[in-house]
């Protein structure tokens, strides 16, 4: 690994925002594509922080002050993500579903999306099936993303409630998130499930092309 995307990856570890941000200008100026930086850097000290939280080595307290140090690396990285001179292919609508506080991941989709010339239209985390609903007349497709076991539920009650209200035919419907699978997405009426960001574009590509 790259000695400024180690510097990136422990800074994460340690939330340490400064580190993280300088740490992401300098590898960007010493020329380490944004990709390299996102996923060897901050995706994987992400997730030895939850490895850590899992075995009772750090706590909330800790890994609040990891993500912190993640979204200030990652606004220094969204211009070099979202660099595009694609048209509009489609209007977006995301959000992470009710119960659930976790943004980051639901953050890159869209990222990823607006580098692919989707116009994206951010509902936040913590959304209620209804905003999902009221956000179906003007989008081409919705992505939810989950990342607890106990707010998964959120996406099969967001596909009801579109359906209920007459609109489950007018939008495509994709989920992810870390506990979300393939299995589920079809279990639950999903138009398609992504593993990460990159696949969630070329998901939608397909979806709405
Ligand atoms: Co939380 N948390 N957390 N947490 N947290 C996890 C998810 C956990 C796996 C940690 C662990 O135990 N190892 C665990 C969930 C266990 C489970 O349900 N199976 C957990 C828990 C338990 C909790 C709390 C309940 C802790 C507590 O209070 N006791 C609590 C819940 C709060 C709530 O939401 N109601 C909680 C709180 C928090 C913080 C607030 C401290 C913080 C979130 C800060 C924030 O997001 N602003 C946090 C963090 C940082 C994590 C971990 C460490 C990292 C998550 C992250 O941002 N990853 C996480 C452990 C882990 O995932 N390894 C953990 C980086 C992000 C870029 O990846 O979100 O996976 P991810 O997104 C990926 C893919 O999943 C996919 O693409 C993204 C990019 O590749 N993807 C999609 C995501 N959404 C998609 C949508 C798509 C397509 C792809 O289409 C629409």
């Amino acid at each position: 690994m790259d000695e400024i995307v180690k510097q990136i990856y422990q800074g994460i570890i340690d939330g340490q925002q400064d580190i993280v941000s300088n740490g992401v200008d300098a590898a960007l100026k010493a020329g380490v594509p944004a990709r390299a930086i996102l996923e060897e850097g901050m995706l994987a000290a992400m997730a030895e922080v939850g490895r850590l939280f899992e075995e009772g080595e750090c706590y909330v307290p800790e890994m609040m002050i990891s993500a912190r140090a993640m979204k200030a690396g990652l606004a220094k990285l969204q211009p070099s993500l979202v660099q595009t001179n694609v048209q509009a292919a489609g209007a977006i609508a995301l959000g992470t579903v009710k119960g659930d506080l976790h943004d980051m991941g639901k953050n890159l989709v869209g990222m990823m999306l607006e580098g692919a010339g989707f116009k994206v239209k951010d509902l936040g985390v913590d959304v209620p099936p209804e905003t999902f609903v009221a956000a179906a007349d003007e989008v081409d497709l919705i992505g939810l993303s989950a990342l607890l076991t106990t707010t998964m539920g959120g996406m099969k009650k967001t596909l009801e409630a579109l359906d209920a209200a007459g609109k489950r035919s007018k939008v495509k419907v994709i989920v992810g998130g870390a506990p979300v699978t393939e299995g589920f997405a079809r279990l639950i009426g999903a138009d398609g499930y992504a593993a990460d960001a990159s696949k969630a574009v070329a998901l939608t590509k397909s979806l709405i092309s």
